[in-house]
């Protein structure tokens, strides 16, 4: 099938600051072992590497936040992440780990060798550093007020609030999370790879040579060689990582992308004598399954590490996933709006293939797809029960009722047997033509259709109705059902391994390969097959509603976490409310009150007169753009000078728990002069 001699293939390290969710299997685990199975179905000779990615910020940070050390943590998540991907059958030969003493050594031996090669360039410049706690601080590490929102919880790499990317020193008022005090700017010394100088070999080696990467990569990759290439920092002043092997480094240690992709090859050696064949030889096909937002360190930053260092193959592909969502909602890990693999494993006992099927019959695999469990179910129900399930099933009680449970001799066939035989074959090669473009999701689909094909066999022939007349038809009927079953257990196998090595038992048949796929006769005359047992179960209304119901928890939870609203106030007697006269009206006039920060002085139209109001909204609004606004005007509020202006009333805003105001009514909305009450 190619002209490779082996592969190698690797999944992206996840974190090992949390638990592997939904969105991690979809993007990248489940689709990675499914082209593995593949490969070992044909025979390739293939090796499947993952681990965890023990180093950088995210794993310092949630140390910090829970009190225990870095190690702690990452024992944690590891051991955690390890048992939910073998329970739910990703078939890694390997799953590594970062912290491991041999990635420290060959992590820190490509640094020397490409700092010896005089590949890096050395660069001093200003960064935050905290002077209590002695400390450079990450980006992750200071927050302040965004400059664009107002939103005075920011990060110094992105503000969560307006989603805008920032750097440390775009914050106002920035502090550290660590002591809360302001940072100072301090230098500090980084080497840098000149990514800039291999520009030209990128634009060839993507943009001429792998045309046939998908279009998301190749569009990532594209942009960011038309944007051009900068020499990025491979070090960070940090003391949780792979320390920095040179003379004056201290407090240094390699940035997490440099060191974690080479977690690939440390864990091959980790696995193998034999691994710089895997590595190194030409002939070995790398290829390096990850989520969209790791193209680049995939593509350009990790390929430009190996092609320095000299000795290494580079990808072939680099299939990447979009983002899976959740109810319409982006997965996160500090929202806790995810299902956490660990947790599925434990509530839906034995039904790993049915999140397999789901995961890859709604892959994010060309745009952001969103799982609900409603689809979960109906596609359980729909598919997996009623498709698959009923085939096999009633396949082999018919089996069993007529024959004893012997597979019986088929006679003379007629064209529709024939058809019917002969589209395995078609199905085959479709099935494959997808999986090697990596078209996961269609291949899926296609290797249904011969559970589909199988189904409307038998509803077409009907044997139920025939046996008692014409016997030998419903043997060739059945044999040829029996035969289909058997193509199944191979066909899906990649796909649905629990599910087929449980039809497989079912008809004592115990073969994996690939080849079988399109013979005619895996179950020989007279082969005895065993009763059909439980494969796929009805998923009911309340399992499904109890999952919704967590989630709506989690929201309520979320809300009640961020949200620093003030709490109400006391109760007023009703006599104190209808003192308040609160009417709608329209802003006619507003400029800014020259020497003030916040003030804008309005004309406003209450519907019964025209009064002016001096209001503190500045900071928000442009005088000029409000002009046209409704807004409910409190009118019988004693009149008062600000900066020597009579404001007659007051308008009444909205303001969240971060600060920032908005207008409460939206455009052409009541009359003005209408009571609000
Ligand atoms: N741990 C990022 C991620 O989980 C990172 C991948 C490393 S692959 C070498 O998205
Ligand atoms: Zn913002």
């Amino acid at each position: 099938m190619s002209e490779f001699k082996r592969h190698l293939v690797t999944a992206a390290l996840p974190y090992a600051n949390g638990p592997v969710h939904i969105g991690h299997l979809a993007g990248v685990y489940v689709p990675a072992d499914i082209y593995v199975r593949y490969l070992r179905m044909r025979g390739e000779d293939v090796k499947f590497i993952c681990g965890s990615d023990e180093h950088g910020v995210p794993i310092t940070l949630k140390a910090r936040q829970e009190n225990v050390s870095p190690q702690e943590i990452v024992d944690r998540y590891h051991a955690i992440n390890k048992k939910a991907f073998k329970d739910f059958g990703i078939s890694f030969d390997i799953y590594s780990r970062t912290s491991n003493k041999i990635h420290h050594e060959i992590a820190s031996g490509f640094f020397k060798t490409l700092y010896d090669k005089n590949i890096f360039i050395e660069k001093t410049s200003e960064q935050y550093y905290d002077t209590e706690a002695q400390q450079f601080l990450a980006d992750r590490y200071i927050i302040g007020t965004c400059p664009h929102c107002g939103n005075e919880s920011a990060y110094g790499d992105q503000c969560e609030k307006c989603g805008t990317s920032l750097s440390p020193t775009d914050l106002i008022n920035p502090k550290s999370t660590i002591s809360g005090n302001p940072p100072v700017l301090k230098e500090t010394k980084h080497w840098y790879l000149p990514l800039d100088k291999y520009e030209d070999f990128f634009k060839k080696w993507i943009l001429e040579d792998h045309k046939e990467w998908k279009a998301n990569v190749y569009g990532q990759c594209k942009s960011w060689l038309d944007q051009g290439l900068k020499p990025r920092a491979v070090s960070r002043d940090l003391d949780w990582g792979v320390k920095v092997p040179v003379k004056d480094a201290e407090g240094k240690v390699l940035y997490v992308w440099f060191d974690a992709p080479i977690g690939y090859i440390s864990a091959t050696k980790e696995l193998t004598n034999d691994w710089e064949k895997y590595w190194k030889d030409k002939e070995t096909k790398l290829l390096h399954f990850i989520g969209k937002d790791n193209i680049v360190f995939h593509c350009i930053i990790f390929p430009a590490i190996l092609k320095t260092e000299g000795s290494y193959i580079l990808p072939e592909n680099v299939p990447a996933n979009e983002f899976l969502n959740l109810e319409n909602d982006k997965i996160s890990t500090s929202r806790n709006w995810a299902v956490w693999l660990h947790e599925y494993l434990e509530e839906f006992k034995d039904k790993q293939d049915v999140l397999r099927y789901v995961l890859t019959a709604n892959a994010p695999e060309t745009k952001d797809n969103d799982f609900t469990w409603k689809d979960f179910q109906t596609r359980n129900n729909n598919e997996l029960v009623a498709i698959l399930g009923n085939f096999v099933n009633r396949t082999l009680v018919l089996t069993n009722k007529y024959f004893d449970g012997f597979v019986p001799e088929r006679g003379s066939l007629e064209n529709y047997d024939k058809k019917v035989l002969d589209e395995i074959t078609e199905i085959r090669k479709k099935v494959e033509y997808s999986l090697e473009n990596f078209r996961i999701r269609e291949a899926l689909k296609e290797a249904m259709n011969l559970a589909r094909l199988g189904n409307k066999y038998l509803a077409d022939t009907e044997p139920w109705k025939i046996i008692k007349q014409d016997e030998n038809r419903v043997k060739t009927i059945l044999n040829i059902s029996l035969q289909i079953t058997a193509n199944l257990t191979q066909i899906l196998e990649p796909f649905l391994p629990f599910s087929c090595s449980k039809i497989k038992t079912f008809i004592n048949f115990n073969e994996v390969n690939w080849n079988l796929i399109g013979n005619n006769e895996l179950l020989h005359n007279g082969h005895k097959v065993g009763k059909a047992e439980l494969l796929f179960s009805k998923i009911e209304d309340n399992e499904i509603e109890k999952q919704v119901q967590k989630l709506l928890d989690t929201k309520l939870q979320n809300i009640a976490n961020v949200s620093k609203l003030e709490p109400a106030k006391e109760n007023i007697s009703f006599d104190d409310f209808t003192k308040l006269d609160i009417r709608t009206g329209t802003i006619l006039e507003a400029e800014k009150v020259p020497k003030t920060k916040k003030l804008i002085k309005l004309l406003i139209d209450t519907g019964i007169d025209k009064r002016t109001v001096v209001s503190g909204i500045a900071e928000f609004f442009e005088a000029k753009k409000i002009i046209g606004k409704k807004v409910s005007i409190l009118i019988n509020l004693e009149p008062r000078k600000i900066k020597g202006i009579e404001s007659q009333g007051m308008i009444l805003m909205a303001e969240n728990s971060g600060g920032v105001l908005s207008f409460v009514h939206s455009e052409g909305e009541p009359e003005n002069g209408s009571m609000i009450k």
